[in-house]
């Protein structure tokens, strides 16, 4: 599925490269829906992005044509990583760029978890 400017997927998006293990990263969790690895530019003392395992753009490529079990699967994910960080008492932030006017660089979609510290009213 094609949205907002970034076109069809690319299998050779930067986050396909680390799926397939072609480009190391430093992974926080993985499982079969998803993969967590923490941000090479961090923004946030805790700065991890959470992606699924299959080849969605963007999360209105995800949202419409994952399967139900990919989604709760996924979204299960995110939760978890956030509680194995530690992060469930204090708090933090989910993220997800949709498209060029909200800056999305990496065509795979992606979910940034930040947290670590008392979050500014917007970041990014
Ligand atoms: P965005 O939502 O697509 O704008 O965010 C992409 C993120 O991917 C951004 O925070 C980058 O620092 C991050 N990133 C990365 O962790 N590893 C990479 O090799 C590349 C980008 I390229």
């Amino acid at each position: 599925m094609a949205v907002s400017g970034l076109g069809p997927y690319d299998p050779q998006n930067i986050f396909a490269k680390i799926l397939r293990g072609e480009i190391p990263c430093r992974t926080v969790f993985e499982n079969t829906f998803a993969l967590a690895f923490h941000d090479i530019a961090p923004k946030a003392p805790v700065h991890v992005l959470v992606i699924p395992k299959g080849p969605y753009v963007s999360f209105a490529d995800f949202s419409t044509t994952a399967s139900d079990a990919e989604i709760a699967g996924f979204t299960r994910a995110v939760g978890h990583v956030a509680s194995l960080l530690g992060l469930d008492e204090a708090g933090y932030r989910l993220l997800s760029n949709m498209g060029a006017a909200a800056g999305q660089e990496v065509p795979h979609f992606h979910v940034h978890l930040f947290g670590g510290a008392a979050l500014g009213p917007m970041l990014h």
